[in-house]
């Protein structure tokens, strides 16, 4: 299963903070969005649609509202206050699939856009839209063990890396504050080249942004599925946001 949720009407109003502002063509968003969630379906993940909130520019990013590991759901709490009103539907959602809810508080603040999973590992980046303390409250949470990691040149971690199905992190190596962090780390030669959905233990998903990325990794193996997401990748967003997986 996967939490998804549709972009609302002022999705053109989403916030910005490394990249300039272009024109968003909303109707387009909306195709997209659905050409991600088929793609998903395809794949085998069950789409969850949380409630939309219309109000809010960028709650079509979902990733960053709730954090999923086994049993559990991290209701999170956004590090841009415009952002917060987010987190309400998501917590009624994983709550009604029967997951254990559980909540960051305050005056914390944690994107999940900034939690990366490695084989149980939780690296989060932190200097961005999440605190230090957040890290401490993931860690004593989840019962798990968290890393934290120096975010400046993006937006959030999973912005500058992601992993493979095999652990080794990808990212476009400018956009990466300390690649040596990671046991392996791989350098993409495109910036939405970093950002790959594992699906399985051989399959991503990712941007059709990214087409020397995708035959790298097709190089190496995997099958990797592209879906075009230009109109999110105008305001930030990248494949790993528009979901979370529910395990
Ligand atoms: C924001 O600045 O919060 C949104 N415009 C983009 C959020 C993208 N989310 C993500 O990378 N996890």
């Amino acid at each position: 299963m996967a939490l998804v949720r549709r972009p609302g009407p002022r999705l053109s109003e989403g916030l910005l903070t490394h990249i300039d502002r272009r024109p968003v063509d909303v109707g387009l968003a909306h195709d997209q969005w659905h050409g991600y969630v088929e793609a998903l379906s395809d794949l085998g993940w069950q789409p969850v649609e949380v409630e939309p909130a219309p109000e809010h520019p960028d709650s079509v990013f979902i990733e960053d509202a709730v954090v999923c590991w086994g049993d559990s759901a991290l209701v999170t709490r956004p590090g841009a206050p415009s952002r917060r009103g987010e987190t309400a539907a998501a917590e009624r959602a994983v709550a009604d699939l029967g997951l254990r809810v559980l909540r960051l508080e305050g005056p914390d603040t944690l994107d999940g856009g900034d939690v990366l999973k490695i084989d149980g590992r939780f690296y989060i980046g932190v200097g961005g839209r999440t605190t230090p303390g957040a890290c401490t409250q993931v860690a004593e949470l989840l019962d798990v063990e968290v890393i934290p990691v120096p975010v400046t040149k993006a937006l959030h971690l999973k912005s500058a890396v992601t992993a493979l199905p095999d652990g080794t992190v990808i990212g476009y190596p400018s956009r990466v504050d300390d690649t040596t962090v990671f046991e392996r780390f791989l350098a993409v030669p495109e910036e939405p080249g970093s950002h790959a959905v594992v699906v399985d233990d051989r399959t991503v998903l990712m941007a059709a942004s990214a087409p020397e990325t995708a035959a790298m990794l097709r190089d190496r193996g995997l099958h990797a599925v592209q879906v075009d997401i230009s109109e999110f990748e105008k305001l930030e967003g990248c494949v790993t946001c528009l979901s979370v997986r529910v395990r």
